[in-house]
């Protein structure tokens, strides 16, 4: 079974569940929100930017980070986690959204539907929505920015495999074209590091399921991971991560524009290990925080603001 990419009519996030409707309460567990416990339209209702990421600190340090580069009031001040009173997702509030989803398909595709879910209730229109992350490159500098085009599994495919009561459910994982053109436009005017567009592989795990030779099992040999990887290459793979595909395929469907924006930290033909400095690999993260702050910027016609960083 195929599911096509939804249409948000009037700019509304696009829910297709009609059981949500009956429901007295929508406790939003993870993210410790619920729909008679909080008010989501005030809280939320005129929220036009979400950035995802993987870890909570990143996802202070970016919501602070934007705080400042949108001249926000409270720009320094500590940012309190909106949902403190969960210990599985965190989520700040500068001007964009920015809740953190863990690592892989079922911790983002959690946090994604009940993020979705919460856009939804609290009647938030016209929203981009932004994963900022880590990953490994595919014969590209490390370092180097790739935004997202299509989303592709691990035979290069794209498509996002979903099981419903036992059944496959493939679900498309086309990104927002122009959206992604739009970041590399804004990415020539600001960055000082290499950005691109290529199709983005999404794996489910870290070591075999991307071909390393430094996992605790390994069945193949370093010719086969080569192949492998020449092959990914030669199918427009600049990079490899965790999340994409999920990502794309859930945004697509409740009608939200969305890109997918990771920086690369080492190039896979090159070695599996990460060994760069914890500097340096501190200042590669800071590299998509900068280009959506100024796309942001851009986007609220806040015009260029200097050094970025
Ligand atoms: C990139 O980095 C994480 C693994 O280190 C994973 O969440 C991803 O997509
Ligand atoms: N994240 C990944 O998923 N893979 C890498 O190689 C680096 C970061």
């Amino acid at each position: 079974m195929t599911e096509t990419t939804g249409y948000s009519g009037g700019g509304f996030v696009h829910i297709k569940n009609p059981h949500l409707d009956s429901m007295e309460e929508d406790i939003l567990y993870h993210l410790d929100l619920g729909t008679k416990t909080h008010n989501l339209p005030a809280m939320f209702g005129d929220i036009k930017f979400v950035c995802v990421g993987g870890s909570p600190n990143r996802m202070r340090a970016f919501a602070q980070f934007v705080q400042r580069e949108l001249g926000l009031a409270g720009a320094g001040e500590e940012l309190p986690d909106i949902c403190a009173g969960s210990d599985r997702c965190a989520m700040y509030r500068a001007g964009p959204g920015s809740p953190s989803h863990g690592m892989g398909i079922p911790s983002i595709s959690i946090m994604l539907h009940e993020l979705i879910k919460l856009l939804h209730h609290a009647k938030c229109r016209d929203v981009t929505i932004i994963r900022i992350g880590t990953s490994g490159g595919l014969g590209i500098e490390a370092g180097s920015v790739v935004i997202t085009d299509t989303a592709v599994d691990s035979s290069f495919q794209p498509r996002f495999e979903q099981v419903v009561l036992g059944d496959v459910v493939l679900r498309s994982t086309e990104l927002d074209k122009d959206l992604a053109e739009e970041l590399l436009a804004c990415s020539r005017e600001i960055a000082d590091f290499p950005t691109l567009i290529g199709h983005t592989m999404c794996t489910y795990d870290f070591y075999e399921g991307q071909g390393r030779l430094d996992s605790a099992l390994c069945s193949f040999s370093s010719e086969k991971k080569l192949e492998y990887l020449r092959r990914a290459y030669d199918a427009g793979v600049r990079n490899i991560e965790m999340e994409s595909t999920a990502f794309a395929a859930l945004c697509g469907l409740c009608g939200l524009k969305a890109a997918v924006v990771c920086v690369a930290l080492l190039d896979r033909l090159e070695g599996d290990q990460i060994r760069a400095s914890h500097e340096v690999l501190w200042e590669y993260q800071q590299r998509p925080q900068r280009l959506i702050a100024a796309f942001i910027r851009q986007r609220l016609g806040l015009g260029p603001k200097g050094p970025t960083h």
